[in-house]
Parts: structure tokens; sequence; C-alpha cells
């Protein structure tokens, strides 16, 4: 075969560069190894183990990153033939060197294609990992036998277990790797293509030949009972609730009890089981929930190509901790803030608390001194508000009261250029009614971060009634640069998740009435999967925050019982962590919770004088399900009133700000897998029960039940 002579079988094809042949993968976006690719690599291998002239082979990608993985948008679907186990075997069992050459994300299947290969050559920033683990999945082609074989033992949990790539230049140390290629970043897919047939050559010349990664051993010592059980407990505590990481190490267990073959037909298994299960089903959901929220939905997206505008300098209008950890995501992304206060001492208090979390990231190992430095420079304090004449787009993190945001809506309409962005990280708030204080209500919106602002991935993206479409979609963008997940909802109380949040929050005030305590309301929801109780969370935001936002909302005050046992614990000066007690008291030292017996009383005594029957024989499971479909039917709502567009929207907000179990999928997944007829049946048992007030079954779910329809695809 020539160079011209291609064998093209997109999107795979076969090309000759002398004496190596190029199998050439192109499935854009990201190389993902679906049933074409699979049957494209087969059939370019064996043409090239069949053409004499073919001395070595080199599998390489064009695009943006090697092979990220099996296409995740299969599994689910009857299988097709060849499965890329086999097809894995065949670059394992070939007669001629193969080299794999690595750039971008190297993930999942496809790191365990560039395993299946002989030689691995990187680009040095490229990222290698196994993260089937936060798909509920376990590598499902040899990726458990061939890993230990190569990195060893603990690197190989490491990776497999916790699902976190590492770079090619950490692995080139472990001997994953066998060649670094330096980026050149004009040429880098071009350079790393020829160095790679380069080492191709020298492997030819040095007669090295093939080098099966399969029939290497796996270093072992009498110890390694040992280390699978500290991996396993360490998973327990780490992933709890997941079944994946533990089949994980049982199949990495494997590699090291039974021969290769063996091992890898026990990999299939567990893969198998585990891609089967709900909890891989629901994870799934939760990878394309979450790409799916940054595309804006047709309601908001009906002018296509809508120019965005530049956004290069912000300002975010005080500087308390939301105003603070506000700052600090933009300046991670390299844009200049002017932060706003109203006198030198809390200005001087804020940047002082800003430091002190940048200092935890560098002891952290997250950033170092220079980047420190870099970012501190980036927020400039001041409290004139002419100097924010300039920036793109504000972001006021001020009190949550309606006057105190008119009027620094009014001021910034003032001083701000025309078209700069007004943006309120209200929680609460009516929007329309902050908007109307300015006279471009077009260009007003909500970016509702969650605390701490500069660690929680979600930003809720509030769209009032006049906010046009170029304001949102340049708000989407940034929030995509910022790293979070953007997910666009409308203007109603609470917005999406905290209005849900409220209801779940409503049941577990009502439990605590009717004789629950807040330890074993925390319990049963962590037993449930939640990383914390909703009372734990509650005293670490300070319980004044919401109280005040109710004072704020007349409606909510005309029940007597509503959040009652939250109000007690403000009035009596219980204000959460940051008072020493809330629904706990806190070591001094440790900060530890402990249980107050004290508050119980409070509790019992106001439910006398409301007429509300205590019991002492509440279950586990009635405080989960009261709490998790009261989130269920409040959801539903939200939905049938178009707050949230897609039902996967909700998810994406529950997962990313509210630690709701990620292999749950989300609230609205969740309701599926328990099923939509036994929700509805408890809400109803609910409100015979207790409060009818509340629990008045969503008609979006009656309909689901009718339609036998799924909660989760709305
Ligand atoms: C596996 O490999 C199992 C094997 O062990 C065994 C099998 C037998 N499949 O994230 P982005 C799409 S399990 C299908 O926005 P980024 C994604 O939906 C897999 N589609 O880009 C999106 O589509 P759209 C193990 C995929 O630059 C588009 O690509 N691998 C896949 O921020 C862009 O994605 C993984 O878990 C896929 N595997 O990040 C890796 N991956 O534009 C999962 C992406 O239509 N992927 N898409 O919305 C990632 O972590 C990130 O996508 C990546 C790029 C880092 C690659």
């Amino acid at each position: 075969m020539n160079p011209s002579q291609s064998n093209k079988i997109a999107p795979v094809t076969l090309l000759n560069r002398g004496s190596i042949a190029v199998i050439s993968i192109e499935n854009a976006p990201v190389n993902a190894l679906s049933h074409a690719v699979r049957e494209g690599i087969v059939s370019c291998l064996k043409a090239a183990e069949k053409d004499n002239g073919v001395k070595a082979i080199v599998v390489s990608c064009v695009g943006s990153t090697f092979i990220a993985g099996a296409d995740i948008s299969e599994f689910g679907q009857p299988a097709l033939e060849p499965h890329l186990p086999d097809v894995l075997a065949q670059l394992d069992r070939c007669s001629k060197p193969i080299i794999a050459a690595l750039f971008g994300t190297v993930l999942g299947g496809g790191f365990e294609v560039a395993l299946s290969c002989h030689y691995r050559v990187a680009l040095t920033h490229t990222k290698l990992g196994l993260p089937e683990v936060t798909l509920g999945l376990i590598p499902g082609a040899g990726g458990t036998q061939l890993l230990p074989r190569l990195a060893g033992l603990e690197m190989a949990l490491e990776m497999i277990t916790l699902g976190k790539p590492h770079t090619a230049k950490k692995l080139f140390d472990h001997g994953v790797i066998d060649l670094l290629v330096e980026e050149d970043s004009s040429l880098a897919e071009g350079s790393l293509l020829k160095q790679a047939i380069l080492f191709a050559y020298t492997i030819l010349d040095t007669g090295q030949g093939v080098r099966r990664v399969s029939q290497m051993n796996i270093e072992t010592s009498d110890s390694h009972v040992e280390l699978f059980d500290q991996w396993r407990k360490k998973i327990a505590k780490k992933a709890r609730g997941q079944k994946a990481p533990q089949c994980a190490i049982d199949a990495i267990e494997n590699a090291v009890l039974l021969p290769f073959e063996e091992g890898k037909k026990c990999e299939r298994d567990l893969f198998i089981k585990c891609r089967d299960s709900s909890q891989s089903t629901a994870m799934r959901h939760a990878f394309f929930a979450e790409r799916r929220a940054a595309k804006l939905p047709e309601c908001y997206d009906k002018t296509q190509n809508t120019p965005l505008l530049p956004i290069k300098q912000v300002a975010v209008i005080g500087a308390g901790t939301m105003g603070g950890g506000i700052a600090m995501c933009f300046a991670n992304v390299g844009l200049s803030v002017k932060l706003l206060e109203m006198s030198e001492d809390n200005l001087a208090r804020g940047l002082s608390a800003i430091r002190t979390r940048f200092d935890q990231a560098l002891s952290r190992g997250l950033i170092n001194e220079v980047q420190l430095e870099q970012r501190m420079s980036l927020i400039v304090g001041t409290c004139d508000y002419e100097d924010l004449a300039d920036v793109d787009l504000v972001v006021e993190a001020a009190f949550e009261t309606m006057a105190v945001k008119q009027q620094i809506f009014s001021t910034l309409d003032q001083v701000c250029k025309v078209d700069a962005i007004l943006a309120t990280n209200t929680s609460y708030l009516d929007i329309d009614e902050i908007a109307q204080s300015t006279s471009r209500s077009h260009k007003v919106l909500g970016m509702h971060f969650f605390t701490p602002a500069n660690i929680m991935k979600l930003l809720e993206v509030v769209c009032a009634d006049d906010t046009d479409e170029q304001t949102l979609k340049t708000v989407m963008a940034l929030g995509k640069k910022l790293g979070k997940v953007s997910v666009a909802v409308g203007v109603c109380y609470g917005f999406v998740g905290n209005r849900m949040y409220s209801c779940y929050g409503r049941e577990a005030n009502m439990l605590l009435l009717e004789g629950a305590s807040p330890d074993q309301i925390d319990t049963a929801m962590r037993n449930w999967g939640m990383a914390m109780g909703p009372l734990a969370v509650n005293d670490m935001s300070g319980i004044d925050i919401a109280y005040k936002a109710r004072q704020e909302n007349a409606i909510l005050k005309q029940d007597p019982l509503y959040f009652r046992a939250s109000d007690l614990m403000v009035e009596a000066g219980r204000l959460g962590q940051k008072t020493g007690m809330g629904f706990y008291r806190y070591d001094s030292d440790t900060k530890k919770p402990q249980i107050d017996e004290s508050v119980l009383v409070v509790f019992a005594k106001e439910a006398l004088k409301l007429g509300v029957l205590q019991r002492h024989n509440i279950s586990q499971e009635e405080i989960q399900n009261r709490l998790v479909f009261a989130l269920i039917n409040e959801g539903a709502r939200i939905l049938s009133e178009g707050i949230a567009t897609r039902a996967s929207d909700i998810d994406a907000i529950w997962l990313n700000g509210y630690g709701f179990p990620r292999h749950l999928g989300g609230p609205m997944c969740y309701a599926d897998e328990v099923g939509i007829d036994k929700v509805v049946a408890g809400i109803k048992v609910y409100q015979e029960q207790g409060n009818g007030l509340y629990w008045h079954t969503a008609e979006l779910l009656e309909r689901l039940i009718i339609s036998r329809g799924k909660l989760s695809q709305q």
C-alpha cells in the first residue's frame, strides 16, 4: 500500500506512513467507542496485520482528544458486536507492535485501548483515567486486569475506585507511559503523531517487538490481602451506598488471584451487573442531565446565533461570605473583580476572609503561591459605586431585603454603562420586582450561587420576565467558564432548588414538633444517602437566613406550624454553628455537633401549645419518605408551572447544589425508580394523617400514573 492509498472505513481510517500503519479514529466530539468505531478498529487492524509491508501500528485520534471512553449513550440498548473486550483482545494479541498516541482526555474504554496497545506515547498534559465508577460502572474491557500489571496495585486501586484521572507525566513515573512528548501548542496533534511514528521505528530498530501488558506479572506482597481490606473500608466511607467501587475492588483482587483471561471474564460479569443496575442508570442520567442543562431549551432560545456580550471586568456587591466566594470564582478564571462594600472596615474584613480561603486552597495543594497572589491581585476593593462605571457585569450579594436590593439596583443602573448586565444573587426575592427599580430590566437576571460559592458547582441562572436572550446566553456561557453546572430557571419564591428545599425542610420541622429528634431526622437522611441531614445543614448555613426570608413573605407566616421549630431556635438566639448552638450544641474546640436534649423540651412544649400530637415511634422510613416525597411533589409542580423546563434540570440542580446522592440520580429520577404510584400513595397517606394543608398531589404525578409516563423524561 502506498501513502496515497487508504482503506477508509468511516469513522476509522487506515493510513500508511512508510512501514508504519496508522489507525486514525475520528468520531467527534470525544472519539467515543461507538459501534462503528469498534468495527472500524477491527477492520483496520486486520488489514494492517495482513499487509506484509506494515511492521508496526500506531493508534491515533483526530480532534480534541484521544478516545474518552465507551459511548455512554449505547448503554441500555442491545449491545452490538464486536464488543469492546473482544476488540481490545485483538490489539493485545496483534503480532506487530502497536503504539498508542495519547492526548487530551484518555478515559474509560479509551484508556483500556491504550493499555491494550503494546506501548504508549503521550503529550505531557494528557489526562488518563478510569472514571467508570462515576457512572456506576467498573472498567469493562480489561482495565482492572491491565492497570495493576502496569502501574502496580496501589495506583490501580486508587485510579479505579476513585475514578480520578492523572496526568501523563505522573503515569510516566509509574511506568504506564513509555514516552512523554512536550506540548507544541500549534502542532500538538501532528507533532505527537510524528513522535509516535518515530517511536515505532525505534521499537523496530532496537528489536523490542510486541510487549503485551496481559502477560506481565503483578507485583504483590504478603500484605495484599490487608491492602484490599483497607481499600474496602476506605471506599465504604468515601462512596457511601455505591456498589460499583466495591465491585471494582473485587475485580482488581481477581487480577491478583486469577490468570489474565479468567480475571477478565470475571471483570466482564461484574461490569454487566453494574451496567444493568439502577445505580448506573441513575448516574448515567446524571451525566447527561448536567450536559443537557447547558443547552438552553427552546423557550429560552428563540434566536439562534445571538452574539454574546464580552465579560472582561465584573463587580460584586457585598464582601460577606457569599460575595467573597463569588469574587473568588471570577478571580479563579482570571477575571478582574471590583468588590464593593459599604465601609472600609467591612471591605478589609471581606478581603482578609478571601485571603484566608485562598490560603486554605494553597495548604491543600489546590493552587500555588504565584496563583494565590495573582488571584488576590485581580480582586480590587472599593466603597465607591462610581468605580463600577466600566464593568461588564455586576453580581449583587447584599442583604436579602427587597428595599436594600432595589436601592442597590437603582444606583447600579445610574452608574454602570448601558449594556452592563445586573445580576442578583438573591435566594428567594422576586427578581421581576428588583428589575423594576432599573431602566434596563432586560439586562437584569438572577445568578444564584450556592455556599461556598467558590466550591459548589451549581449556578441557577434565573430568567426574569424582561430578561433578554443575549443577557441569558451571556450568563450561561459565563457559568460554563466558571466551571459551574448552570441551569436556566424561572422566577418564583426560592426558584427551583430552594423552593423544593423548603418543602423538604418543612417536613423536617413538622417531624420535630411531632416528636422526632434532630439527630433522628439527620441520621435517617444520611442513611438514605444525603451528604448531610437537613438540620445539620441549617445549623451550618445559619437558621436565621431562611427565617429572615420567611419574614419577607407574609403568606408563609399564616400557618403557625410552618417552620415553627426553626423559628423557635432563632427566637432563642440559637442560630446554628455561628452562635455555638442551633438544633445541636457545638463543641467550641472541635466544632463537632452534640445532641442537646433541651431542644426536645422546647419542641414538646410548643407541640402542646399548638395542638400537635407527639409520637415517639416515628420510623426511619416515614422520615425519609416524607422528606423525599415532599421534594418530588414540589418538583413536579415546578415542572408544570414551567419554572424548570426539564425534569433533568431539576436533577442537575439537586445533584450539584444540595448533596443529593448521585447514585439515586436526583429527585425526579428517584421518583421513577420508586414508582410514581408508590409516591402518590404515600402523599395521600400523609395528607390524611398529618398536615393536609401541604400534601396535595401534583397534577403531573396523577397524569403520569394514567399515562405510565416517566417523571425524569418530562
Ligand atoms: C466506559 O468507557 C466503559 C468501559 O470501561 C467498558 C465498556 C465495555 N459517550 O463533557 P462535555 C459527549 S464508560 C458518549 O460537555 P468537555 C457529551 O455528552 C465511559 N458521549 O465536554 C457531550 O455531548 P453534547 C468512560 C460522550 O470538554 C460532548 O461529548 N468515560 C461521552 O467538558 C461533550 O462533552 C467517561 O466517563 C461518552 N463517553 O469534557 C468520560 N463523553 O455536546 C465521560 C462525552 O451532545 N466524559 N460525551 O452534550 C467526560 O468526562 C467529558 O465529556 C470529557 C470532555 C472530559 C471527555
